[in-house]
């Protein structure tokens, strides 16, 4: 390490006085003026993981669905995932460290882990649109040629694109090509390959309305566009022409607001679909012949996926265990739905997909979303072969239904939740099953519900278990939540210190919206009175 290199550097991206941010779910994220010595320096922790794992490491820049004005950054481990633990803490570390202490720290992670200095590094990054996404990017390569590692910059792409860039550089290429290139072909073929068996094809030219939350899913999509439009012929709104990043668009605002994005004329029936603003959730909607809005969320794309999963195995004659994982939001329907009629076993796990995925690599098939559309379907290698194998050996209806399976294995961006990987294997399943958009909406009924965010002094002094279903701090917090419970039907509600934003969520669902947002309104004010709640009390919820 050359060290007088890494003062020098790191004195041109100074750490603001006294900012101390944390980690978080999906890495740091605050308004993008305080972000350039984070950048600097995960440039550098970049370089020693790679190091520490012999592998590609990848570097995010983006805040995802959060404003314009924010921005983010995460490191992606060797094979897509998520930072692993340990490192997540040395990166709080290493963020926060005054400038003088610089050395030490960076000394310090490299003994705790074992890294050998001598070791090649190489990380990829990417970016999304925001305006200051390019300058921070230059910052991250600043931190990694500091510290002699190699890179390539891909510049603009959605985040699940650069987790599969991570992912197929560190398998040798089994996975695909590590190019822009090399991610439209895998999929494309997978989906056109796929929709030619759809006997119903030929009847209904497909089409799709997608917003693209004026983010990077708007040019991605268009470059990808022509290489499925046999498949699909997919119109794009709020491709980032003119409207602001997120902004009363996005699969977060469809999600949480309940209502179609701006910018989209939407005539009955017509389905639509929103990405958010690094395009790795992914929400449907449509409005009925009497104008009502009906929002398919996270929950019912996993539903649709994994019934569609299990019905293709049954064809082929295969046993192999599939699970769906959810966390405490998915909706009380939906998990309902899978084990009791569907009779798919169903977990839950905390918030934050890298939970999810870390439980959904238990199965052979392990089918994840969070209810706000993140998600994908794992396929375990033994999985892969065996349906490989069966796709060139079993007879005609059987070799099929492997062949397709096939396809969607290789449809599924792996590495992450991707919306521009689910909506193609959702438009395919509606495709082949010739469902439309209201018969999927059918499957099962959403209770109502809302989410809140109450502002505290601490976040912290609420702590959780049972998958966060439950508080175990501050004390009489649970025990009030239960006795509001009791007041509705069909109810459910569980409060939670957020992850990624200085507040405390609070979900509840009921027999009826009025309910849903009755006991939202009473959770919020527990928590307000018992975890020291800050600012205006909550109020009501205004339909
Ligand atoms: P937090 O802020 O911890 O609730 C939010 C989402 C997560 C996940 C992360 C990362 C909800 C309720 N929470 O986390 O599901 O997507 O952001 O982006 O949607
Ligand atoms: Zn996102």
């Amino acid at each position: 390490m050359d060290l007088g290199a890494i003062t020098k550097y790191s004195a041109l991206h100074a750490k603001p006085n006294g900012l101390i941010l944390q980690y978080g779910t999906a890495g740091f994220r605050t308004k993008a003026e305080h972000l350039d010595h984070v950048m600097f320096r995960m440039g550098l922790l970049a370089v020693l993981r790679s190091k520490q794992t012999k592998s590609t490491i990848g570097v995010m820049v983006t805040a995802s669905h959060n404003p314009e004005e924010d921005n983010g950054v995460k490191l992606v481990d060797p094979l897509g995932e998520m930072l692993a633990p340990s490192w997540e803490e040395h990166a709080t570390c290493l963020a926060n460290a005054e400038e003088q202490d610089m050395q030490r720290v960076l000394i310090d992670i490299s003994e705790k882990e074992a890294v050998n200095l001598q070791q090649d590094a190489f990380v990829v990054i990417g970016r999304d649109t925001r305006p200051s996404s390019e300058k921070l990017s230059q910052s991250v390569i600043d931190g990694v040629t500091v510290l002699g590692g190699q890179f390539h910059d891909y510049g603009l792409l959605t985040t699940p694109q650069l987790h599969y860039m991570v992912y197929c550089r560190n398998t040798g290429g089994r996975y695909g090509k590590a190019t822009i290139e090399g991610y439209y072909q895998k999929l494309s073929k997978a989906f056109v390959e796929l929709t030619k068996q759809a006997s119903c094809s030929g009847d209904e030219y497909r089409s799709l309305k997608v917003d693209c939350a004026n983010g990077i899913g708007a040019l991605k999509l268009r470059e990808m566009e022509h290489y499925f439009s046999q498949g699909l012929s997919v119109q794009l709104f709020n491709d980032g022409s003119k409207g602001k990043l997120n902004h009363l668009c996005g699969a977060d605002f469809v999600k949480s607001h309940q209502k179609p994005p701006q910018g989209m004329e939407i005539k009955s029936n017509e389905r639509c679909c929103s990405f958010d603003g690094d395009a790795d959730r992914i929400v449907y909607y449509y409005h009925d012949a009497d104008g009502h809005f009906h929002l398919i969320d996270g929950d019912k794309i996993a539903t649709l996926i994994s019934s569609f999963l299990k019905e293709l195995l049954v064809e082929i004659g295969e046993s192999l265990n599939i699970g769906v994982v959810q966390t405490a939001y998915a909706n009380g329907s939906s998990t309902r739905y899978l084990e009791e009629v569907m009779k798919v076993p169903v977990y839950c796990t905390k918030t934050g997909v890298k939970h999810l995925h870390h439980k959904a690599q238990e199965f052979d098939i392990g089918v994840y979303f969070e209810a706000n559309g993140h998600g994908t379907a794992l396929f375990s290698t033994a999985v892969e072969m065996k349906i490989k194998q069966s796709a060139e050996q079993l007879e005609d209806k059987k070799r099929k239904a492997a062949k397709m399976l096939e396809n969607i294995i290789d449809l599924f961006n792996q590495a992450a939740g991707d919306a521009i990987s689910d909506m193609l294997v959702i438009e395919a399943i509606l495709a082949l099953k010739g469902l439309t958009v209201q018969q999927w909406d059918a499957l099962y009924t959403d209770l109502p519900n809302r989410q809140l965010k109450v502002q505290v002094a601490d976040r912290r002094v609420i702590s959780t278990t049972n998958a966060e279903r439950q508080a175990v701090t501050p004390p009489g917090l649970q025990e009030a939540i239960n006795d509001l419970v009791k007041k509705y039907k069909l109810s459910r509600a569980f409060v939670r210190p957020s992850g990624t934003e200085d507040v405390v969520r609070v979900y509840a669902e009921a027999d009826s919206q009025e309910s849903a947002d009755h006991l939202a309104h009473e959770v919020s004010l527990a928590v307000f009175q018992l975890a020291g709640g800050i600012g205006e009390r909550p109020q009501p919820v205004t339909p």
